[in-house]
């Protein structure tokens, strides 16, 4: 096990685990370590190490294998196509590297819970809480069932179709929780009116524009052009709202009265639609 990025020279950065000034640890257990450890060095989970705000440690499941091959997985008893992961290398790896009891310890799988923004704050509410959070990346056909009874305590599941490794999943775990870490985002990363947020009503964001002005014969809305900040605001809240009814009516109750605060603003109306792609419902 290592950690993913140098980070001899960085400084604890507030997010210390408690009673014992370093940073929070979230393990992961994969048969794929090199994935992971390529993964948590890149972008804001990478930055977020390098800062002192956290750090992972990765184990390969196969140095708990207990035979002289380094077996790991085998077919399952009573048939059928597919392998299993095997009990004892899931089970030894996790009261290796665990340090806590009563750490919370992930599985993805197909068939845990469905991951979700709620999800991700539990999840880092618990990582504050203990210091430490373990996920083991599961493979498709899945793991023995003895390992979830021994050592897994959470399930998870990135939504409802099947990947060939829990190793995706995983990594999809770790980047929302570290996000969210006080002080991982920076001003320009800014987050606070993302899709999910109490910003903005559980619903979506709204379009964003930048520089040129014009692209290919399309503008930007006059609106965010015109300097006034509360029209922007207003536009923005409205867009984010029709967003979240087109595309997503299952969030639309969160923010049924969002749009309706203020009028519609000078300059607003809906964005159109540049996709050519896009088929029609
Ligand atoms: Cl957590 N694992 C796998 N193998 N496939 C998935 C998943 C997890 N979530 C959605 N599909």
């Amino acid at each position: 096990m290592s950690s993913v990025t140098d980070n001899d020279d960085a400084a604890p950065a507030g997010n210390a685990s408690p009673g014992t000034g370093q940073p929070p640890v979230i393990r992961v257990l994969t048969l794929f370590p090199e994935m992971v450890r390529a993964v948590l060095a890149t972008s804001i989970p990478g930055r977020a190490e390098r800062q002192g705000q956290v750090r992972y440690e990765v184990t390969d499941i196969r140095d708990f294998a207990v035979d002289k091959h380094r077996t790991v997985d085998d077919t399952a008893y009573g048939g059928g196509a597919g392998m299993i992961m095997m009990a004892p290398p899931v089970v030894e790896a996790v009261e290796k590297v665990r340090e806590r009891e009563d750490a919370t310890v992930i599985l993805t799988t197909p068939q845990g819970e469905k991951f979700s923004e709620e999800l991700t704050l539990d999840l880092l509410a618990d990582l504050q809480a203990k210091g430490e959070l373990i996920l083991v990346c599961g493979r498709y056909k899945g793991i023995d069932e003895r390992a979830r009874e021994l050592v897994v305590t959470r399930e998870v599941s990135i939504g409802d179709y099947v990947l060939s490794g829990g190793e995706l999943p995983a990594l999809v775990v770790v980047d929302a929780i570290v996000r969210r870490l006080p002080g991982v985002l920076h001003d320009e990363d800014s987050a606070a009116n993302d899709s999910f947020t109490a910003d903005r009503e559980g619903g979506l964001d709204c379009a964003w524009y930048t520089k040129p002005p014009v692209y290919r014969g399309l503008g930007v809305p006059e609106v965010l052009m015109s300097g006034h900040h509360a029209n922007i605001e207003t536009w923005r809240r409205q867009q984010a709202v029709e967003r979240t009814q087109e595309r997503r009516p299952d969030l639309a109750p969160a923010i049924e009265n969002a749009g309706s605060r203020e009028g519609p603003a000078e300059g607003g109306g809906r964005v159109p639609r540049h996709d050519r792609n896009r088929r029609t419902r």
